[in-house]
């Protein structure tokens, strides 16, 4: 057998391995030896059954997506799941790992499935847009029924191979460490029965409330997305009555659908695109990284606290410093009430909180940051509280340590410039909820070396953020593109359009909130001046009348004490004054020009920020704004979405209201080209 996949006899039970590191996707060499070896073990008549499984980290994770859009070559999935399952000697799937999507599918056409406790086995394919193409939304529910059915292809979340046992999605569990002689045991057990294939058993009928409860729940929980409910109808059509073959061939044409469609597109350019942002152009990915033991954190506030949770929950031990007895003990306090509260939802053993708070070293003592080897200052966003700091951490951090700044907007390289070790200076951008919030903007320094750019972002990933990186300028990436969105939202306000007006189109595109819900969920005095005279604009305005967001019950909304906006009626006075003052007339504003005004000049800021190389590339830039700020997944991201808008559509858009097109986008749109 050439390729990925291997046979081995054991007696009488054929083993088929895959190697095809690295999560054994079922790419087409790995089918085409999956069907040679099948009909390696039905020619020969000593062999009684069969085993398949993979070598390396996992079981088959799925089909290969880098084949999607190209021509299929046979046997596909599904003509492959046909062949395990017609064979007249049992097979038998031997899980390890995570066995998703098709992995999954793969699994189910054999005739029997053993796992290790440690396995995973899931239909993922929601995430990327799609469903499980290759007969998992008419085997499961067969096999397993229609709730686990359901949370499994329209939620997509693997589950337990302890709970796939518990529904009867696997047969067996095998010992941690052997499944492999647990597999072959067992399938010499079954050699002699033949089960009845899962494509020939009867769907156990659902309970048509807990069906209808499920579908209003994920309709709320993913809006505007449409795969959540190709693969509810997929799982309904297996309980209908309708023969397995009508619902394969539903399954096939809504897959197709799917498939066709923008929304997965921009799934699957998501998904590549999250782990592209972890490779830094130019840098090897093999370099020696430094050795991170223990983090040292500036600042026990909102941020600190939550940056500290994030290396705790990781189990690197973390020393927190604050100037006050009081500030540190409420930080830790913070820290330790998260935990509960997590351990209260049943997301942590009460253990684990202990274990996570005993690695937590709180001290008012500056010098104990000597033993860290990466310190995070997490204080005022001024510079010079900034640089008053790392000034004094470059003459106590031990040598080699990596001097980090949380800032969301100041300038590295300023920073850097007051240590003799600028080499080892660069941001780390967390978002808040810091231990939330998956995005972190790493921002690479003139002078950051390479190797402690690339230790930030391996740590990144064991700390389970999608990582970034940025170059020094005025925003980053992220809060760079918010700017001229913020700007443009608030000049529609003053010529006419409601804060309810540009948060709805905003919402309707796909936002969890438009502008300015989130300036009154993040403060409306963000960034205030605090001098309540000094009134230059609508915000100043509001902020001097302490109308500062949801902490207040009053911002660009009024708020009850659920926290329920209504439009208000003084915001709206507010903004008439400015807008007399400014002799400008009230006029009706289109959505489209919302839209044009606050989403195409972000993506002209994008462009920019490609320009002068502030971000490694433009799906970068895609990454940011889904896991920073919430932009829809299912439209790719600011710059994937510009492509898919057209180009040149954007340019006559932004042109049409005066903006300054960057030549970057200009170029091409004239060339027809994509970002992406
Ligand atoms: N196809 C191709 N490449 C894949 C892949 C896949 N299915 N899954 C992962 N990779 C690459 C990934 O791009 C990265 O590459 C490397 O493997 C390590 O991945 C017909 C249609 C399995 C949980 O959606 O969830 O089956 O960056 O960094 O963190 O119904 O990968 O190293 O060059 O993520 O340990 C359904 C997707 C497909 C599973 C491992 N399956 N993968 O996580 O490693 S559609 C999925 C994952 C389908 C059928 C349908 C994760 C993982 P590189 P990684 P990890």
């Amino acid at each position: 057998m050439t390729g990925p996949i291997t046979t081995e006899r054991h007696e009488d039970i054929l083993v088929i391995i895959s190697n095809n590191p690295p999560v054994n996707a079922l790419g087409a060499a790995v089918r085409q030896g999956l069907d040679a070896g099948l009909k390696e073990g039905l020619a020969d008549a000593s062999i009684k059954a069969m085993v398949i499984r993979c070598d390396g980290r996992t079981f088959f994770a799925g089909a290969d997506i880098t084949e999607f859009g190209q021509a299929m070559q046979e046997p596909g999935l599904p003509t492959l799941i046909e062949i395990i399952e017609a064979s007249d000697k049992p097979v038998v799937a031997a899980i390890h790992g995570t066995a998703l999507g098709g992995g999954c599918e793969t699994a189910l056409g054999c005739h029997y499935r053993i796992a290790v406790p440690s396995a995973k086995i899931g239909t993922p394919e929601v995430k990327l847009g799609l469903l499980p193409g290759a007969g998992g939304t008419q085997r499961i529910p067969r096999l397993a029924g229609v709730p686990i059915a359901l949370e499994l292809t329209a939620k997509g979340d693997p589950i337990s191979a302890k709970k796939a046992l518990e529904v009867g999605l696997i047969d067996r569990l095998a010992g941690e460490d052997s499944l492999v002689a647990d597999a072959i045991a067992f399938a010499r057990e079954v050699a002699a029965v033949r089960p009845l294939p899962i494509a020939s058993r009867k769907t156990a009928t659902p309970d048509p409330d807990a069906v209808a409860a499920f579908k209003k729940d994920n309709a709320k929980r993913f809006r505007g997305f449409d795969a959540p409910a190709a693969n509810i109808a997929c799982v309904e059509k297996a309980a209908d009555g309708s023969t397995f073959e009508e619902g394969i061939a539903f399954e096939r044409q809504e897959f197709m659908k799917l498939m066709m469609g923008v929304q997965s597109a921009a799934q699957r350019h998501i998904f590549f695109a999250e782990r592209q942002a972890a490779k830094i152009d130019g840098v090897a990915s093999d370099i020696a990284l430094r050795d991170i033991k223990r983090v040292g954190v500036i600042g026990a506030g909102t941020m600190g606290g939550g940056i500290s949770m994030n290396f705790l929950s990781a189990g690197v031990p973390v020393t927190i410093v604050e100037m006050q007895q009081e500030a540190l003990d409420r930080g830790t306090g913070v820290i330790r009430k998260n935990y509960e509260a997590s351990a209260a939802k049943g997301r942590l053993k009460p253990e684990q909180v202990e274990q996570a708070m005993g690695a937590l070293k709180p001290t008012l003592d500056f010098a104990d940051l000597a033993e860290c080897d990466l310190i995070i200052e997490a204080v005022y966003e001024t510079m010079e509280v900034k640089k008053e700091i790392f000034t004094k951490l470059d003459a106590i951090a031990k040598p080699g340590a990596i001097l980090a700044s949380n800032t969301s907007y100041l300038n590295i390289d300023e920073i850097a410039a007051v240590t003799a070790r600028p080499q080892d200076v660069l941001g780390m951008h967390f978002f808040s909820p810091a231990n939330v919030m998956k995005l972190l903007e790493v921002v690479r320094g003139a002078k950051t070396a390479d190797d402690v750019l690339a230790t930030v972002m391996a740590l990144a990933k064991k700390i389970k953020k999608v990582a970034v990186v940025a170059g020094v300028c005025h925003g980053f990436i992220g809060n760079r593109m918010l700017m001229p969105r913020q700007v443009e939202a608030n000049k529609l306000l003053m010529e006419g359009a409601t804060p309810e007006q540009i948060d709805r189109v905003h919402v309707a595109f796909g936002m969890p909130m438009g502008p300015f819900q989130m300036s009154d969920l993040a403060g409306v005095d963000i960034g205030w001046h605090r001098d309540p005279t000094r009134i230059e604009n609508i915000r100043d305005a509001l902020a001097a009348e302490g109308r500062w967001g949801q902490k207040t019950g009053k911002g660009f909304y009024d708020y009850d004490e659920k926290r329920n906006p209504t439009p208000s009626a003084r915001v709206a006075e507010i903004i008439e004054e400015f807008r007399s003052k400014s002799n400008l007339q009230k006029r009706e504003i289109s959505d489209e020009e919302i839209i044009e005004k606050t989403l195409y000049t972000m993506v002209n800021e994008g462009a920019l920020i490609l320009e002068e190389k502030m971000a490694q590339r433009a799906s970068d830039i895609d990454v940011v704004w889904i896991y920073g700020y919430g932009w829809p997944v299912y439209r790719g991201g600011p710059m994937f979405w510009a492509d898919t808008e057209g180009l040149k559509k954007i340019v006559a858009g932004l042109e049409k209201h005066g903006f300054k097109v960057a030549e970057l986008l200009k170029s091409k749109a004239e060339s027809g080209g994509r970002f992406n």
